[in-house]
């Protein structure tokens, strides 16, 4: 089961890990965790601050104004060098114009970002899902700009490497701005993440974009869409003035990824969670906050303890036809993209940490 699993709980809602230290603060309740379970995503309201949200949101509007001029181009408007360009993602919108959707890592391009990754209510909740084997994942801003937002195909996240097994992760698409379905509110399809994988195309030849019992919450800054990879889920594009702006931060359980990533490559994933932590308590910005107790051994563990059970299956609510299922690679050994800031050795990525706080 998600949630405690790993760590176990206790009736106070706080959570202790395995070295008997406990946390305090449960950010999920054994409420809401079930029905993220049961429905495969959960609108999570206030899970960071509205003043830290509109921190990021300048933050955002810093990099956007920081972005190639055109895609993949080697400078911004400006005209100041862009370093991996390629991290800007620019699809085309329905007028067939390149329109920036989606700026990848920004915790290596911010050191607010960075910082905001460290947020303890982040970590805790990740935490709460997958305990201390919980992994770091890609991390990106989705941007959805005024009048001119490209859409997000119905899809469910990934590739399926692993096939369609029940635990494939779960992401916290973290609003910056208000959204809502005029600004491409994402519309998710409760409870398909239990079905496998699904012929959306199908689907939406058959449906058009509005799918049979799919939903769409209006949420607001500093609100969290937690959502299984495997969800189905699209949004539209933004046909209202506002920027819609989503901060997504994704976690894996370590075993649903050993043996498709090698674990040097895990290992230096799961160390943007230290440095992230390190870069919050050494900013001075949250002097009230107890920094997310990560455990620095834990990260040399060379066998992890044996995995908490996963997802339980749950009873199938409504019949939906399912195409044949596709192969799955197991085994397959992926290594980050080449240009990724993680692929590179885990003592420069402490380096990198060690660097951050001056000592402090
Ligand atoms: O935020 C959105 O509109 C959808 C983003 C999405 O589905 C994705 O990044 O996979």
């Amino acid at each position: 089961m998600i949630g405690r699993a790993s760590a176990g709980g206790s009736a106070d809602g706080s959570a202790a890990t395995a070295n008997g230290r406990e946390r305090r603060g449960r950010v999920l309740a054994d409420s809401q965790l079930d029905e993220l379970r049961e429905q495969g995503f959960y609108l999570l309201h206030g899970l960071i601050g509205a003043a830290e949200a509109g921190e990021l949101l300048a933050e955002t509007r810093r990099l956007i104004d920081r972005a190639p001029s055109a895609p993949r181009g080697p400078s911004d408007a400006h005209g100041d060098p862009v370093s991996h360009p390629e991290d800007y993602i620019f699809p085309l919108d329905d007028a067939g114009e390149p329109v920036l959707n989606r700026i990848r890592y920004p915790a290596w391009r911010s050191r607010l970002f960075l910082e905001g990754y460290g947020n303890p209510r982040i970590l805790q909740a990740a935490y709460e899902l997958y305990g201390d084997l919980m992994v770091p994942f890609d991390e990106s801003i989705v941007l959805k700009m005024p009048h001119h937002g490209a859409g997000f195909p119905w899809h469910q996240d990934g590739n399926f490497k692993t096939g369609a097994v029940a635990e494939r992760g779960h992401n916290f698409g973290i609003y910056l701005t208000p959204s809502a379905v005029a600004n491409g509110a994402v519309h998710v399809l409760p409870g398909s993440h239990r079905q496998g994988i699904l012929d959306l195309e199908a689907m939406v030849e058959r449906h058009g974009f509005a799918l049979p019992g799919a939903v769409a919450g209006a949420a607001g800054p500093g609100d969290a869409n937690v959502h299984s990879r495997s969800i189905a889920h699209g949004s539209q594009p933004n046909v209202s003035p506002d920027l819609r702006v989503t901060w997504y931060v994704g976690f894996h359980h370590r075993d649903a990824i050993s043996g498709v990533w090698d674990e040097a490559a895990i290992e230096a994933r799961r160390l943007l969670i230290p440095i992230a932590v390190e870069a919050r308590r050494c900013s001075g910005r949250f002097p009230n906050e107890d920094p997310f107790p990560y455990r620095r051994p834990g990260l040399q563990t060379p066998t992890p303890p044996p995995p908490p059970p996963l997802l339980r299956p749950l009873p199938q609510r409504r019949p939906v036809p399912l195409p044949a299922p596709r192969p799955a690679t197991a085994g397959h050994q992926r290594r980050p993209r080449p240009h990724h800031p993680l692929n590179r050795p885990a003592h420069l990525i402490r380096r990198k940490r060690d660097k951050l706080c001056g000592g402090r």
